[in-house]
């Protein structure tokens, strides 16, 4: 059976997203942020960056989130399977969501909802939500002219651009300038599978 580490408050939900799209019976094996759990010669092993998540595959081992649902993806992909185009249009819109969206995001989650109040710095925030106004402005521009990012429906290339962007929700990202972005966004987050998500994690 397919075996994930992580837990349901970090990067693994991303996988556990597509885990869910796509039916296949997995494992979520708990493993928290803390040195405890990572720094174990076990877990090195698996991941040597020493961070979740992690997919066990059989002999196939694999980190970094997007990665991993593209793999997922191209293996199982049941009603997600995609052939070489969208693959090329995910991969391209997973690796420019990493670049461009990723460490923004976490950056203004962190100063606008996770870090106690004394160690929130509004400037963070601030800074964030300025230097993401350029990259949301680009996927707004390419959800204009359609509907999806890549191929006719809902692709792994929306879930993972969208599953970056759920942060957002959480830290109050102003999309009001990005109307089609906007759309998109709750039409990936009002999935079933993303429901089925948030009730694993006790979020209805
Ligand atoms: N680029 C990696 C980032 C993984 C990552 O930073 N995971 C965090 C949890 S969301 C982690 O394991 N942090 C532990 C640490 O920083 O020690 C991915 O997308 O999988």
């Amino acid at each position: 059976m397919l075996q994930l580490y992580g837990n349901l408050r970090s990067r693994a939900t991303r996988c556990l997203w597509m885990l869910e799209e796509i039916g296949e019976p997995y494992e979520l094996v708990e493993r928290s942020t803390s040195p405890a759990d990572l720094q174990t010669p076990d877990y090195l092993r698996l991941n040597p960056n020493a961070l979740i998540p992690t997919l066990v595959d059989g002999d196939l081992v694999l980190w970094e989130s997007m990665a991993i649902n593209l793999y997922l993806a191209q293996k199982y992909g049941g009603p997600m399977h995609c052939g070489p185009e969208v693959t090329g249009l995910a991969s391209q819109w997973s690796i420019w969501a990493m670049l461009e969206l990723d460490g923004l995001l976490l950056d203004l989650l962190m100063h606008r909802a996770l870090l106690p109040d004394f160690c929130r710095d509004p400037s963070h925030a601030t800074r964030s939500e300025l230097l993401l106004k350029r990259p949301l402005g680009i996927l707004d521009k390419a959800l204009a002219a359609r509907g999806h990012l890549a191929g006719d429906g809902f692709t792994v290339a929306d879930l993972n651009v969208a599953s970056i962007l759920a942060w957002g929700r959480i830290s109050r990202l102003d999309l009001s300038a990005c109307p089609h972005l906007a759309r998109w966004l709750d039409g990936c987050l009002a999935r079933p599978a993303y429901a089925r998500l948030r009730a694993l994690s006790g979020r209805n």
